[in-house]
């Protein structure tokens, strides 16, 4: 039942982002047909859209229809593929397959993926800027939201210390910090992005904040735990990569059972911080279930 409302709103969010892709929208007319091929290719065709549902149902409990925030939901996946794009040229991760194709610089080249990340970074503050069913205030602090999480104090900051702790060690804490910066920015910006979006008070965008945060905390955990009970063979060389290159997570350093435990009291943090909307959270709760098990 969750696993389909996901598979439906990815279909949306698709369909929204390929029109967006075509180069006749507004935010990418005129772009040139290899560089926006290669931004379809990191972007269309793939992907759990996980963010942009999170974000669509956390506008959702205010009552909020999905067509009004799709764009700003496009922009946050945007964000979130050009992160990909970037984090697998050879400077970065060095990764030939993403989504089982080609990463985009072994599809086009290097200086063609730099670009269509870029380009797809970019394109994103025009789509909240354009999202004309949310109020201009709204859409302003949205953009300065996205701005701090997906920036140097967000999820590029978090990749940056995660590169750098490749030649050090970290403690619990410091790897934490690290992966709440790297992907738990971007998923908490889904979460208090809706609210806002949905004009919900300070009390229940910060209650979104901090639901966010947690579910972040638990993507992350059970990312690594996957690479770490998964095969490297069967996960693809990826994760054997990773754990070669002496890659910090929670997982590796505190052992199996004790991240099932937390992923356990991660999820029961979740719940308690939704309490207050009841059953209009019930879909948010399936998500937070879902990420703390998932299996891919
Ligand atoms: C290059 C600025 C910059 C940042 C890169 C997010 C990130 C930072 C790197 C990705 C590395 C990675 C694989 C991290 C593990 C968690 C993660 C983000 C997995 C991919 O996200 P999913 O599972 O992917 O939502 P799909 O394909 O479903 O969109």
């Amino acid at each position: 039942m969750f696993e389909q409302s996901l598979a439906q709103t990815a279909e949306l969010v698709e369909g929204r982002l390929s029109e967006i892709l075509s180069g006749h929208d507004r935010v990418a007319r005129g772009a040139p047909e290899r560089l926006l091929a290669a931004m379809r290719h990191g972007t269309l065709g793939g992907g759990k859209r996980l963010r942009p549902f999170l974000l669509i149902e956390s506008a959702r409990i205010f009552g909020i229809q999905d067509d009004a925030v799709l764009d700003i939901a496009c922009a946050l996946e945007a964000i979130h593929c050009y992160s990909l794009v970037h984090d697998d040229l050879p400077a970065m991760d060095d990764d030939d397959l993403r989504r089982g194709r080609p990463t985009v610089h072994k599809a086009y080249d290097d200086a063609t993926a730099i670009l269509a990340g870029d380009s797809l970074l970019t394109l994103a503050f025009g789509l909240v800027a354009g999202a004309s069913k949310i109020p201009p205030e709204a859409r302003v602090r949205i953009a300065a939201l996205l701005s701090a999480d997906a920036g140097a104090g967000g999820m590029a900051g978090g990749q940056a210390l995660d590169l750098a702790a490749e030649q050090s060690a970290l403690s619990e804490d410091e790897i934490a910090r690290m992966q709440a910066m790297k992907t738990g920015a971007l998923i908490a910006f889904a979460c208090e992005g809706g609210a806002i979006a949905a004009a919900a008070s300070s009390e229940d965008q910060r209650r979104l904040r901090r639901f966010g945060e947690i579910i972040g905390l638990a993507f992350q955990l059970a990312d690594d735990l996957l690479d770490e009970t998964a095969d490297a063979a069967q996960l693809g060389k990826a994760a054997g990569k990773d754990r070669a290159r002496g890659k910090k997570t929670l997982p590796a350093l505190k052992g199996i059972e004790w991240t099932r435990n937390r992923l356990a009291a991660l999820v029961a943090e979740a719940e308690s911080e939704l309490a207050p909307f009841g059953d209009k959270a019930t879909v948010l709760l399936e998500a937070a279930r879902f990420i703390a098990s998932r299996d891919r």
